[in-house]
């Protein structure tokens, strides 16, 4: 069976295991990337989660990629629209996502990796300006549609979804607040069996 390397507190981890909507098996198997001893590296030169470890070995990273397998392994559920248009706007959706949550981790890490005099407001500023562009791009694209693209649920629903809930759970910064459609959005989705089976304890 297939296994997938990753935590469950990674917001692009959950976006995989959203996947689970298309009823593939894999096997969950849990690592603490930070940690001193971490195997991560034997799998992922790059050292991150998630990574999928196919019946033959081989690692496939980052989460779009193992999006992109997964989605062709079976058309249950399909995530990704055939149509190349259409194909372009969910995958540009989920880059969207990606770097947004890249942002928001930087950001993050720069208060609680860094010591103080090591951390660059200059470069939080820098994280923070992508972020609300990208918060305020993602709110304008969704406007008062149910899903971010292709009027059905997509990867591109999962990938904006898991990086909101994770963005907005960040303690002392006030983007939920200022983003009112998006805030409605992500709960909507939240309630879906496959974000309630996927949340951080
Ligand atoms: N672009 C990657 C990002 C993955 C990522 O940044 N994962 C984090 C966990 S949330 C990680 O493993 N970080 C460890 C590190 O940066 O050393 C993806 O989409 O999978």
């Amino acid at each position: 069976m297939m296994k997938l390397i990753g935590s469950l507190t990674s917001p692009f981890v959950r976006k995989v295991l959203v996947m689970a909507e298309k009823k593939i098996e894999c096997e969950l198997v849990l690592e603490d990337v930070w940690a001193s001893d971490s195997k991560i590296h034997d799998y992922n030169p790059l050292g991150k989660v998630p990574c999928l470890i196919l019946d033959d070995g081989e690692a496939v990273f980052d989460s779009r990629v193992i999006g992109e397998f997964l989605d062709t392994l079976t058309p249950v559920g399909k995530l990704l629209p055939q149509e190349r248009r259409e194909r372009t706007e969910v995958r540009c959706w989920e880059a969207l996502a990606n770097s947004m949550l890249d942002a928001a981790v930087l950001i993050r890490l720069e208060g609680t990796m860094r010591d103080e005099n090591q951390r660059s407001e200059a470069w939080v500023a820098r994280q923070q300006l992508k972020l609300d562009d990208g918060l305020r791009a993602m709110s304008r694209g969704l406007g008062s549609k149910q899903w971010c693209s292709a009027n059905r649920f997509t990867l591109a629903d999962i990938a904006c979804s898991c990086a909101l809930i994770w963005i907005f759970a960040c303690p002392d910064l006030n983007w939920r607040d200022a983003h009112p459609t998006l805030d409605k959005f992500y709960a909507r989705l939240s309630q879906r069996q496959s974000f309630l089976d996927t949340q951080p304890s």
